[in-house]
């Protein structure tokens, strides 16, 4: 019987050992493909550590592999069962039901993946790995989780929410290690950890971990205040750890380069900046709930605003926000924020119950950059002239929900020691507080 088994194999650790054991058990002669740099970029996977040579030694040094063969194409798993006369595809469970479609050709085994693989007795095998924990069970924490096993050097350790079901289910649904009975005790047993629980309980639990020496990225807004964010930032400092904030936008490639691009000069001096973000959402839920900080600014405006920051400065002259809130809504459900700044204007609309085209529009002295929705997700752009036969287009990768960027931009930082990235600055987070709070606290309200 012939195994075949796919991975990257970087920074080559106990879950990865126990998985070609398993594999190699399953019958006589195991195939080890390893993922070549191009293999691992086209599927979306990020921040590998180590060149190929290196995981392919690290796959012979464990004596577990036959052959050692490379992962170098989409599709390619399906002709290499064919040529090497493979009986059975072993993977691990966090794969389960993608690798179906091979089951035409071979037997295909999911393998239950290794849980906390930096567990404390494992500790030295697995220098390198970066262990988080994740405060909250909502929505985007499960995102989160899905989307970190597409950056490398990272392993999601355990969750803990104030519901207990629910963390219970969150662990067993993610194969997670731990699901902890305190915050105390995800704090305790992680590097980092990612608070996405609501809103007004940010800055409690970001301070509790920065306090434990641990490094905190946190959902947006990360604080609704800008005092609260200047003494998160403090005490981060005080205690040497990253704070980031996770505005998934920003780490993102493109946009990224559609902001270099245009404070470039690619349609002249920017005059003006109209981003747009709405989101309909309905019935009792947090997002409309005045005691969770619900409504259209803290919930959506982090996007829009870090358009106009990033592309205008912080030195804005004045600003006036206007909301309409409907009778019968306790928050506001439509938001526009608007900017004067020294040579240019700006304005950030949000809606949580009016639907607008949620796009981002750039206007230069010499032509103007469009970017369509969803341009937070940003994939495409165009710079667009009077003169049509000079426009342009401008293509970039935005893989799976995006988030990895932002995981992978943490864990960076962390590993080459720095604490701060210039892709959202300390001070940039605390504009955004700054303008979130006034935003909220002026909002000249109508309906
Ligand atoms: N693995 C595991 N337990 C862990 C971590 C990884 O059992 N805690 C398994 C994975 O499920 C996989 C193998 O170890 O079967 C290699 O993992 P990675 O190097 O992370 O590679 P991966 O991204 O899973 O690539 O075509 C490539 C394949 O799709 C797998």
């Amino acid at each position: 019987m012939r195994v075949i088994t796919y991975g990257t194999f970087d920074l080559f650790h106990e879950g990865h050992r126990r998985l070609l054991e398993r594999a190699r058990a399953l019958g006589d002669y195991l195939i080890v493909a390893v993922t070549t740099e191009n293999f691992d970029d086209a599927r979306g996977k990020l921040n590998v550590q180590q060149p190929l040579m290196d995981r392919i030694k690290n796959v012979q040094d464990s004596g577990l592999a036959d052959e050692v063969i490379i992962e170098e194409y989409e599709g390619q798993k399906v002709n290499d069962i064919q040529k090497y006369g493979v009986d059975v595809f072993a993977i691990g469970s966090d794969w389960l039901g993608k690798f179906d479609y091979l089951k035409d050709y071979c037997q295909v085994v999911y393998l239950e993946r290794t849980k906390g693989v930096s567990s404390t007795e494992l500790r030295n095998e697995s220098a390198g790995i970066l262990r988080i924990g994740v405060a909250g069970t909502g929505r985007i924490a499960h995102r989160f989780v899905d989307e970190a096993r597409f950056v490398s050097g990272v392993d999601i350790e355990g969750a803990w929410s104030r519901n207990s079901d629910n963390v219970k289910l969150f662990v067993d649904q993610h194969e997670l290690d731990l699901a902890a009975d305190s915050y105390a005790q995800l704090v305790d047993a992680c590097d980092a950890i990612y608070v996405a629980t609501p809103h007004g309980t940010h800055v409690e639990y970001a301070a509790q971990a920065i306090d434990a020496g641990k490094h905190v990225l946190c959902e947006k807004p990360m604080t609704l205040t800008e005092a609260e964010c200047r003494r998160l930032q403090e005490a981060a400092e005080a205690k040497g750890v990253v704070l980031m904030e996770a505005i998934k936008t920003a780490y993102s490639p493109g946009f990224q380069r559609m902001v270099a691009v245009a404070r470039s000069g690619a349609v002249g001096d920017i005059r003006s900046v109209d981003a747009t973000f709405t989101k309909l959402t309905t019935g009792e839920v947090r997002e409309l709930d005045p005691e969770q900080h619900g409504g259209s600014i803290a919930e959506l405006a982090s996007y829009p605003l870090l358009a106009i920051v990033k592309l205008l400065g912080e030195d804005f002259i004045d600003m006036r926000t206007t909301s309409f809130r409907p009778e019968g809504s306790a928050v506001e459900l439509y938001s526009r924020i608007d900017f004067r700044f020294p040579h240019a204007v700006a304005s950030a609309r949000t809606g949580l119950g009016v639907k607008a085209e949620g796009d981002l529009v750039i206007g230069g002295t010499r032509g103007y950059l469009y970017v369509p929705a969803p341009w937070w997700k940003t994939e495409y752009f165009e710079a667009r002239f009077e003169n049509q036969s000079d426009n342009k287009k401008y293509y970039y990768k935005f893989d799976g929900d995006g988030l990895r960027y932002e995981i992978a931009e943490f864990s960076s930082l962390i590993r080459r020691d720095e604490r701060e990235t210039f892709r959202l600055r300390a001070s940039e987070s605390q504009w955004l507080a700054r303008v979130i709070e006034s935003a909220r606290a002026d909002a000249h309200a109508f309906g």
